[in-house]
């Protein structure tokens, strides 16, 4: 992309200069990646680090996007007037989220349109998470503490991802998803403190349907991790799969102790030797299931995000018609 249009004569010398530049190229942007340096838009870089991140970033912003799906599903049925405040802020979060990572992955020469349509078309994946159903008040609380928790520890290490305007995007991202995971918490609390005892067994309920979903947002473990190695050798990906998902088992049993409920996992256990909880085996046939299209729902996400592009493609219409006319007075005056 950066490289000098020299007229050096045949093809193959042409090739051969190429070569060498790009050699350099990379050489000097594997040395930058070792100083621990920030790589912005404008700067070189290899196709596979651009492709790689081309991949995650807007994979990240399906996720944000069909996830206002489940929850999204409640707002009109949340208990009081203060919950629902509070969804429809963190719902509305969700979406911004996914504009400013679309945002992030376009500085590297992939158009939101293009996003979209692999998105729509099955190609691009999201979370395997959101294919799961929101079936009473509980889970939005359980989807606060467990999954956007799950979303923070994730995330946080990303905010010093090699990509700087993938890491700039992360660090707004994650002061909004602390307050996500709060409210979560907050309201399970709630449910578990001064409820009755139907409340309780329906927070316990959500616990159980997405413990283990939760626990594979992190990804298939490392020995199975396709992208790990590179992309941590890149400084895109800081934590493993596997570390991330200790870490977050780690925390969240202790908040379980407080909120009252139990994981669904008879082989939880503190191991003092590693300091770390153990935990029983995850279904990773599960995961792969819905991670390729056959989770609970999976066509009735891609669905809703299909038709909701098609009814607002007047109002895209509108907007560049009226882009059109502005820049066309604008050219007259
Ligand atoms: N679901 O080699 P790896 C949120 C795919 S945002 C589906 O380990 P990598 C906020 C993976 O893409 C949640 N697919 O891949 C919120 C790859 O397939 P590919 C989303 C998955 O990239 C809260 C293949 O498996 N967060 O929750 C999943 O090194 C509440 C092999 O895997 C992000 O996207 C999965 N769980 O590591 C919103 C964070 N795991 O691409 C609303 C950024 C793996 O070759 C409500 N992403 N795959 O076809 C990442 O950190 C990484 O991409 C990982 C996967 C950790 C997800």
């Amino acid at each position: 992309m950066y490289t000098q249009a020299m007229d050096v004569g045949p093809k193959e010398e042409r090739k051969a200069v190429r070569s060498t530049e790009e050699a350099q190229l990379e050489t000097r942007f594997e040395a930058r990646i070792d100083d621990g340096a920030f790589i912005e838009a404008k700067d070189w870089m290899p196709e596979h680090y651009r492709k790689t991140l081309v991949r995650q970033i807007s994979q990240h912003a399906h996720s944000e996007i069909v996830g206002m799906l489940p929850e999204g599903n409640w707002i009109t049925r949340a208990p009081t007037l203060k919950r629902k405040a509070i969804l429809l802020a963190k719902v509305q979060d969700e979406g911004g989220h996914g504009l400013y990572l679309y945002a992030a992955a376009e500085t590297l020469g992939t158009s939101r349109d293009q996003m979209i349509a692999a998105l729509h078309s099955g190609r691009a994946k999201y979370s395997s998470i959101f294919n799961y159903p929101t079936l009473s008040w509980a889970d939005i609380g359980v989807i606060g503490w467990l999954v956007d928790g799950a979303a923070i520890m994730n995330q946080v290490p990303l905010t010093r991802c090699s990509y700087a305007p993938y890491a700039r995007a992360m660090v707004r991202i994650c002061r909004e998803e602390s307050f996500h995971q709060r409210q979560g918490f907050d309201a399970l609390l709630v449910m578990m403190k001064e409820g009755t005892d139907a409340q309780r067994a329906l927070v316990q309920d959500a616990v159980d349907r997405w413990w283990w979903p939760s626990l594979m947002m992190f990804g298939p473990p490392d020995s199975a991790s396709t992208h790990s190695t590179q992309n941590m050798r890149w400084g895109i990906k800081r934590i493993s799969n596997d570390e991330l998902r200790q870490k977050f088992v780690d925390a969240t049993v202790e908040q379980a102790k407080v909120l009252g409920v139990t994981m669904p996992d008879p082989l939880l256990k503190w191991n003092e030797a590693r300091g770390h909880y153990d935990y029983g085996p995850i279904d990773w046939d599960e995961f792969w299931q819905v991670v390729g299209g056959f989770g609970p729902c999976n066509k009735e996400r891609l669905a809703a995000r299909v038709k909701a592009w098609d009814d607002g493609a007047w109002v895209r219409e509108a907007a560049m018609a009226h882009a059109r006319k502005r820049a066309a007075k604008e050219q007259a005056a």
